[in-house]
């Protein structure tokens, strides 16, 4: 139990809660900078509140040496994020972005860790018109990144059809509960009429929103591909038969940290307790207000919801949360994971419509000479009468085709030569990398870029050791604030400067138990010449169904990172 010293953090506010402060609900000068021609950039302010619109500046760490040996300004360019609760698109939403892509992005699509799709390259000058095309198509890209809640993943489940969707509308539900209500996006990007004087009213946020970034996820299981407690705020469906009772509720998870700094960490969410279906919005908002309430506003390092749920302890977490609600939640109920990650290839729902999941590899969507991904997946969305899914791992999922409708959707997946992973080995389909180079401005070592030709390297051993078909799952980030959720990997890689990579071993199948450091500051050739003896007494000594992330604990590679996430109050 937290004493009351260390309910509230000392020290003066960070910058940011100022810069909030008098944005007049986020909107600064986004409308002059967006308007002045003479740089290609906007002012550092207003960079900090684009982030609430979905959008970050960037510039290409390619060309900024040669640009600036030139004396050129930074080769500056914008990513818009788009908000996709659940990762849920129309074959019109997914024709939008990809023309969009090509109009005014750089000609590619990145599927995100978090089901959404974003966009690199947008010019200075394309930005108003890029949102408004997404706006036509019924997107946009309020709160996709900034100090408020995050898009809402959830379940891609192809087989439960029914209570997927239900999951689903829940996720929509709290997504849409909680977006800023602020009209500054509407007047910025959609030419809105100004709200007279400014005057607005965040109820859920106020008018400094959150102390930082806030995440929520929904999984369904047996399968935890939204990684559930990796989020600030996790809830895991409860079910009987096909009945939706309700969530557990998990609070507290986090991948970031920052090199060399023990005050930070990656950190999985706590179980603490049961909240009937129909009340899960109003524990949603409640959560969220006991961040703004007690969030670190002074010291964005320790500002994330995982540090204050560590500072306060969870039974203060859980009293105070009962006292906000007005009720208790109830005893948390049973459940059982078996995987993360993605089921690949077609599956018929028990509806009877089919689904068929792609692996695109660290979902970059983009043609290359033996591979028209874009066009291919392009060409499906120009007859598919169903929906597009983005999962948590990068792929997409062409959903809900009916049986008549098979045949054209294959023939497609035929010509083009469409991956659905199977002709990959299992390490491959279980593996995801960040972003990083060129366009992501924290990058200190390749990720997207390089793990691909570090898995062909792990493949020949792989092969050699008989361990192709074994699924293993492969996480690399190109920095520690690990958006590939590299913590939850059972090899997993952090970047710690070009070509080297701090190594982290034993993470759980199923997404419940952290990785530990196992080498540090190591290049390919260690990486290799670590995993390969590993590898190879693997598939000699491990026991039967026992997967890497145990065997490696077992045979005292690593310790185990106690899990213990079930909270007992
Ligand atoms: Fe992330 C910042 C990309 C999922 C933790 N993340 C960034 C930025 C915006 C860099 C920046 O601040 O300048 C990256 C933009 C790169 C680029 O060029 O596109 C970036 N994050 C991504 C994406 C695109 C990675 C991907 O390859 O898919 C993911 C977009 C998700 C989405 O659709 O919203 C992405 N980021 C994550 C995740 C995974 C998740 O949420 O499940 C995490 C770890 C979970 C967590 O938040 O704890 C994550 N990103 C971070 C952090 C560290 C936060 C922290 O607690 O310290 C930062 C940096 C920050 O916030 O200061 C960051
Ligand atoms: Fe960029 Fe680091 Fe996130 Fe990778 S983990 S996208 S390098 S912030």
């Amino acid at each position: 139990m937290a004493d009351h010293k260390t309910l509230k953090p000392e020290g003066p506010p960070d910058e940011m809660e100022r810069i909030k402060e008098e944005s007049r609900y986020l909107r600064g000068s986004l409308v002059e900078s967006f308007q002045d021609p003479i740089t290609a950039s906007i002012p550092d302010e207003d960079t900090k509140l684009l982030k609430f619109h979905g959008s970050y500046m960037q510039d290409d760490r390619d060309l900024r040496n040669e640009r600036k040996k030139q004396k050129l300004e930074p080769a500056y360019q914008f990513m818009v994020r788009v908000r996709l609760p659940g990762g849920v698109a129309t074959p019109e939403q997914w024709l939008t972005m990809d023309s969009l892509a090509d109009q005014y992005g750089n000609g590619t699509l990145k599927l995100t860790t978090r089901q959404t799709f974003q966009m690199h390259g947008i010019l200075k000058w394309n930005m108003k018109k890029s949102i408004q095309k997404m706006d036509e198509a019924l997107m946009d890209s309020i709160a996709a990144c900034g100090d408020v809640n995050r898009n809402v993943m959830s379940n891609v489940n192809p087989d439960q059809s029914a209570l997927h969707a239900e999951v689903y509308e829940w996720s929509k539900k709290i997504s849409e509960h909680l977006l800023p209500k602020t009209r500054a996006y509407h007047e910025i990007w959609l030419d809105e009429e100004k709200v007279v004087d400014g005057k607005e009213d965040e109820p859920i946020y106020g008018p400094l929103y959150l102390p930082r970034k806030f995440k929520i996820g929904v999984a369904i299981p047996p399968s935890n591909d939204v990684d559930v407690f990796s989020q600030d705020l996790g809830f895991i469906a409860i079910f009987e038969g096909k009945e939706l009772l309700g969530f557990n509720v998990a609070v507290g998870g986090g991948m970031g940290m920052t090199h060399g700094d023990t005050n930070t960490y990656p950190q999985l969410s706590r179980v603490i307790g049961f909240t009937p279906v129909d009340r899960v919005t109003e524990v949603a908002e409640k959560i969220v207000t006991i961040q703004r309430d007690y969030g670190n506003r002074s010291n964005r390092k320790n500002a994330r919801f995982k540090y204050t749920v560590d500072r306060l302890g969870v039974d203060y977490v859980l009293q105070e949360l009962n006292t906000r609600l007005g009720w208790d939640l109830e005893s948390s109920r049973a459940y059982q994971f078996e995987h993360n990650g993605d089921r690949y290839g077609w599956t018929q729902g028990e509806d009877g419509n089919w689904h068929h999941t792609f692996f695109i590899q660290n979902g970059r969507i983009k043609d290359q000479e033996n591979y028209l991904l874009k066009e291919g997946l392009k060409k499906i969305a120009e007859v598919h009468k169903g929906e597009f899914r983005l999962t948590p791992n990068q792929n997409v999922i062409v959903s809900k085709v009916k049986e008549e409708d098979k045949a054209e959707i294959q023939a497609i997946i035929s010509k083009y030569s469409l991956s659905d992973g199977q002709q990959n080995s299992a390490l491959r389909r279980n593996s995801m990398a960040c972003v990083a180079f060129p366009t992501c401005g924290l990058a200190m070592a390749e990720s997207e870029r390089y793990l691909p030709t570090l898995i062909d390297k792990l493949e020949e051993i792989l092969d050699e050791a008989g361990l192709s078909d074994d699924e293993i799952i492969i996480r690399m980030s190109g920095c520690p604030n690990g958006c590939s959720r590299p913590a939850l990997g059972e090899i997993g890689f952090i970047g710690k400067a070009p070509g080297k990579y701090n190594m982290y071993l034993g993470a759980g199948f199923t997404g419940d138990r952290l990785n530990k450091l196992y080498r540090e500051n190591i290049g390919e050739n260690e990486i290799l010449n670590e995993l390969k003896p590993m590898l190879f007494h693997y598939a000699k000594d491990r026991e039967e169904e026992e997967k890497f992330g145990d065997f490696v604990i077992r045979t005292g590679y690593v310790q185990a990172v106690p899990s213990g996430q079930e909270f007992h109050s």
